[in-house]
């Protein structure tokens, strides 16, 4: 029973059929923002047993595009979840017997960890981290917490969402008073809404033709050569290097080595494709890039291409500085060490005098302003 102080201020839309309802869209947009969020850790720290293709090139677009709008799309969801349910928190007894308490434990757990992984990857799609650990280690532990505890709760409350879904949304429970105020429909209607102009937000940041209405977007702008940047090369500290008279790329295998200056990797045989950038944020932009193609350039220090490959960037410190590509990369025809974007000259923000641009890869692996490329014995 509730508190007649509480009872009294639950609305007929506060009913299962809402609850059920919004709860089952929330599931969904929590489940494929989880299986993409995955994917994008799997790719980025592989264990052992994980492979990720090199084609589709389009693909890691697609799944981290998904992660990053069905994550945003559930905070209206959750939202209006919450204030349907919340009334409910506070039946008495509090704590009735130990299922009861496992119940409500799991629900404080699920409303904590979705809130804190919602909050985080929207603030990291912002680029904005007011607190000091390190976003993706917590942002994926947490995702186990917040999937865990919601894993519970359904199976918890299968039994209402089954009978709140048996009937039309207009019909009351049993044990329901008949709707009055705004109807459910109308709240079913508003969160519809909401969902979609909280997607339509983001979406252009991914979607070229819905760049113009993507307000919540930072990166969907332009950048020079058409293209956004995300760490400049003033930022990264290698404007100098960059340019320096002496620079080389350093290409290696073993004992095998070679230094190419920017002149030789030109007169190198060039080839072109068109590549996203697919920023772990969310945002990408497809471009023409063209360069050597890596295996070509590991066939002049006599490599096969069977074996993993460790990009270097100029960059002395950074988390990105260095990356390592996986043989199925290394050897794509589509994996080049770019010098030209979009048809001009690569510019320093976008690595300057080389970068790598493979397909299917994370932006956060696309090492700009090389240094070295060693093959992994
Ligand atoms: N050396 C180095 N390379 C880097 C980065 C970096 O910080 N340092 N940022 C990466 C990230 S997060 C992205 S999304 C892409 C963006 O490439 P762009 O700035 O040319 O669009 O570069 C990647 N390459
Ligand atoms: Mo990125």
């Amino acid at each position: 029973m509730l508190p007649p102080a509480i009872s009294a201020r639950i609305s007929p839309d506060r009913s299962p059929a809402v609850a059920a309802r919004i709860g089952i869209a929330l599931g969904i947009a929590v489940t494929i923002c989880f299986v993409t969020g995955l994917l994008s850790h799997w790719i980025q720290q592989p264990p052992g047993w994980f492979r990720w293709p090199a084609n589709p090139p389009w693909l890691y677009r697609v799944t981290q595009g998904g992660h990053v709008l069905s994550g945003v799309m559930a905070i209206p969801l959750l939202l209006i979840k919450l204030w349907s349910v919340y009334p409910r928190l506070f039946a008495r007894p509090l704590l009735a017997n130990p299922l009861h308490l496992l119940e409500r434990g799991s629900i404080a757990l699920l409303v904590g960890s979705m809130i804190f992984e919602l909050a985080t990857g929207l603030a990291n799609i912002a680029q904005y981290y007011p607190w000091r650990f390190f976003f993706p280690a917590a942002h994926y532990a947490m995702a186990f917490v917040a999937f865990g505890a919601l894993a519970v709760h359904l199976a918890v409350k299968l039994p209402i969402v089954r009978d709140a879904l048996s009937r039309p949304v207009g019909e009351p429970a049993a044990d329901q008073p008949a709707p009055t105020g705004l109807s459910r429909r109308g709240l079913l209607g508003a969160a519809v809404a909401a969902t979609t102009v909280a997607g339509l937000a983001v979406a252009g940041q991914s979607v070229p033709w819905l760049r113009w209405i993507a307000v919540l977007a930072p990166r969907s702008g332009e950048g020079p050569q058409g293209l956004p940047v995300n760490r400049t090369a003033g930022q990264a500290g290698v404007t100098d290097t960059a340019r320096a008279a002496d620079y080389r790329l350093v290409v290696r295998a073993g004992t095998n080595e070679r230094a190419f200056t920017r002149a030789e990797l030109e007169a190198l045989p060039q080839t072109a494709a068109i590549l996203p950038i697919a920023c772990v944020e969310g945002w990408s932009a497809s471009a023409h890039w063209s360069g050597v193609r890596l295996r070509d350039l590991l066939a002049t220090v006599g490599a096969t291409g069977r074996h993993d490959v460790t990009v270097r960037s100029l960059e002395q410190s950074g988390l990105y500085r260095i990356t390592q590509l996986p043989a199925t990369h290394v050897v794509d025809d589509q994996t080049l060490i770019a010098l030209r974007l979009n048809d001009a000259e690569l510019s320093l923000d976008h690595g300057y005098p080389c970068r790598l641009i493979a397909p299917n890869r994370p932006g956060v692996l696309q090492t700009k302003w090389l240094s070295a490329i060693e093959v992994r014995a």
